[in-house]
């Protein structure tokens, strides 16, 4: 038996082709694994505590149980219109995770695992707050990066202790945070290196993940397991405390595996199961070194693999939500009506699951117009209509050598899945349909049935019997289409074993093919690759950094010339002392002022414009004013200041 689980997702924003990564191929993997017949248990859920979630509660206005209950029927629609089917895709705020976690937390202290310390913790003196977590960011101690209070997103990837961050400011107000005391505590992290090591050389999975935990080895530090937060966990040794998230997130494997079967103790506590999980590279850290030690500590069964996806990139740009490179899945992808089997298809052939993944409409567009529907659905379309139309009923007799080249695909596909090779595991499928083309073109069946009805027969039971390979074979990757085109021949691939691709029926019956595949059009996805390009704008027009801010230089100025630029309704020209010197300044203000009442007005240049010539007069700066129903109005200091004074 196997249990293979996702990382649970953040219930905190909606689906990207990203996120697809990590769930489309560990269903795949779920498939063709109950294809060759395993007993396997698929769970995953929502993330649902942490300030991941409050933050973003905060910013869309809700209630964080709000929040997550919104995201997590999200979450259940998009897996459902992708086919990602988990037997069960729980909730961590249900009781059931915080019976289970909790349980689990004080199995942990019985054995010794957890003490309190006082630490000195981030806290807000303008919000009279511990800022935990995404309340705090600065910079990392360690690559100095500008990094959250718990991890460093953007540089080194490490998993950050409360009181580490360097130069911590308060997310919520910007102001700089001080140090307080408190008491918390930690999970004895340090007590499990020997068994780690040994762990980690035995540990399957992908390399990516496997090299990025040994990495860390001989830095373990204890672990700081509590928050002062009001949404989480309660912690059971000090119910005035939550349970950081990272403790109760991966518990929630446990607490869904109890959900979805039975056999949950046998996975869980007798070790009687393989238990596999699939993740993205990010939380590599957390999946093999916190989460080992914790089943350890508190005897629990032990992870035997760990698969994790690589970095997706949206049109050759590293995938960012804040910058616009993000591609989401049912708002774009669902709604632009594309086949979700064409996804699937994509995200397990691009390329190996450990390496980067570029998501781009054009190639997306090719790979489904030359692989899937050119070679693919072409063959099965060919073969399908021909025999529709000249036979009806085939009696099957099929070659030794087309069952032996069946016979080789399906071991390919069986020993890449073993080794979470997706990529390989498609292209062979891709293979025998290429083989199947050859097949039907050298053998032009076509031309064989004006003279040998008989010879004919045989040629297209040859190519049903690779139809019907390549339906069993490609059902993991393809489920809804190929149930299709299954229905066609009269085969229910809900039963098929993989062992079937070799069976041969008696008789075949064709009913009208018709094909779930249809062509992409260039103009179909114009419209989603601009969509991109307005994010990208969109979204660094109205996002500056502060660093961006501040290296505009605002200063207070005074006005001591005004005079109207001859030809023009709008524009006047302006000397502004701004302290160091005299500016000569265009502004379109002509409309709302006269010239007299300007001058010795106080107003805020922007001083570092780059120059410009506005109707031909040289203008160095541009003085700041409100759009009042196209009449400006200027911004003026509230008191007297000097010329000069920086505007901040
Ligand atoms: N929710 C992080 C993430 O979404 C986290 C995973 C938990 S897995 C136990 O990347
Ligand atoms: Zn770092």
């Amino acid at each position: 038996m196997k249990l293979v689980t996702c990382g649970l997702p953040y219930a905190n924003g909606k689906l990207h082709v990203g996120h697809l990564r990590t769930y489309v191929p560990a269903d795949v993997y779920v498939r063709y694994l109950r294809l060759m017949g395993e007993k396997v248990v698929f769970i995953c859920g929502s993330d649902c505590h942490g300030t991941p979630i409050v933050v973003n509660a905060e910013k869309e206005g809700l209630k964080p149980q709000e929040l997550v209950d919104k995201y997590h029927e999200h979450f259940k629609r998009v897996f459902k219109a992708l086919n990602v089917e988990f037997d069960f895709f729980g909730k961590t705020t249900e009781s059931y995770h915080h019976e289970r976690t909790r349980e689990f937390v004080k199995k942990l202290a019985e054995n010794g695992y957890i003490y309190k310390k006082e630490i000195e913790l981030a806290y807000c003196e303008n919000c009279n707050m511990f800022l935990p977590d995404r309340y705090v960011e600065g910079i990392c101690p360690y690559c100095k990066t500008p990094a959250r209070g718990d991890e460093c997103d953007q540089g080194c990837g490490r998993h950050l202790e409360p009181g580490e961050i360097l130069e911590p400011k308060c997310k919520i107000c910007g102001n700089k945070a001080v140090f307080r005391k408190q008491m918390h505590y930690f999970f004895k992290l340090t007590a499990f290196q020997d068994f780690l090591e040994e762990y980690l050389s035995n540990l399957s999975g992908t390399e990516n993940a496997l090299n990025y935990a040994r990495q860390w080895i001989g830095n373990l530090k204890d672990w700081c397991i509590t928050r002062n937060l009001d949404w989480g966990v309660r912690f059971p040794l000090d119910e005035s405390l939550v349970l950081y998230v990272w403790v109760d997130a991966p518990i929630g494997y446990i607490s869904f595996t109890e959900k979805a079967t039975d056999d949950w103790r046998k996975i869980w506590l007798e070790g009687k199961a393989e238990i596999i999980h699939f993740i993205g590279l990010d939380i590599a850290y957390h999946h093999c070194i916190f989460w080992p030690a914790m089943l350890k500590g508190a005897n629990y069964a032990l992870p035997s693999a760990v698969i994790a996806s690589g970095m997706v990139k949206i049109e050759g740009k590293n995938l960012s939500k804040s910058r616009g490179y993000v591609v989401w899945v049912e708002d774009e992808y669902l709604k632009a009506g594309f086949n979700p089997d064409y996804l699937r298809y994509y995200l397990v052939n691009y390329t190996s699951h450990d390496k980067d993944l570029n998501f781009s409409w054009d190639v997306f567009r090719e790979k489904v117009n030359n692989e899937i529907i050119a070679t693919f659905g072409n063959f099965l379309f060919r073969i399908l209509s021909f025999v529709w139309k000249n036979f009806g009923v085939v009696s099957m007799e099929v070659d030794r050598e087309i069952l032996s080249k069946i016979e080789e695909t399906k071991n390919k596909i069986v020993n890449a899945i073993k080794k979470w090779e997706f990529k390989s595991a498609s292209d062979a499928v891709m293979e025998l349909a290429s083989f199947g083309n050859v097949y039907f073109q050298n053998s032009k069946p076509w031309e064989l049935l004006k003279s040998d009805k008989a010879k004919t027969m045989k040629v297209v039971a040859n190519c049903l019997q690779i139809v019907k390979a390549l339906l069993i074979l490609s059902y993991p990757i393809m489920p809804k289409s190929m149930e299709k085109v299954a229905g066609t021949i009269g085969i229910n691939l809900g039963n098929c074993s993989i062992d079937d691709v070799l069976k041969v029926d008696e008789k075949i019956e064709v009913k009208k093919p018709d094909l779930p595949f249809k062509k992409i059009e260039n103009e179909e996805i114009e419209p989603l690759k601009k969509a991109i390009q307005e994010k990208f704008c969109e979204k660094n027009e109205s996002e500056v950094s502060i660093e961006e801010f501040r290296k505009m230089d605002f200063r207070v100025g005074k006005i001591v010339s005004a005079q109207k630029i001859e030809g023009s309704k709008k524009l006047m020209k302006l000397v502004v002392d701004i302290g160091s010197e005299k500016r000569q300044i265009v502004a379109g203000i002509a409309e709302s002022y006269s010239p007299e009442e300007l001058i010795g007005k106080l107003v805020v240049v922007l001083a570092n414009l780059k120059p410009a010539k506005l109707m031909g007069v040289e203008s160095r700066s541009m003085i700041l004013a409100v759009d009042v129903e196209g009449k400006p109005i200027l911004l003026t200091p509230e008191r007297e200041v000097k010329p000069g004074e920086k505007v901040k």
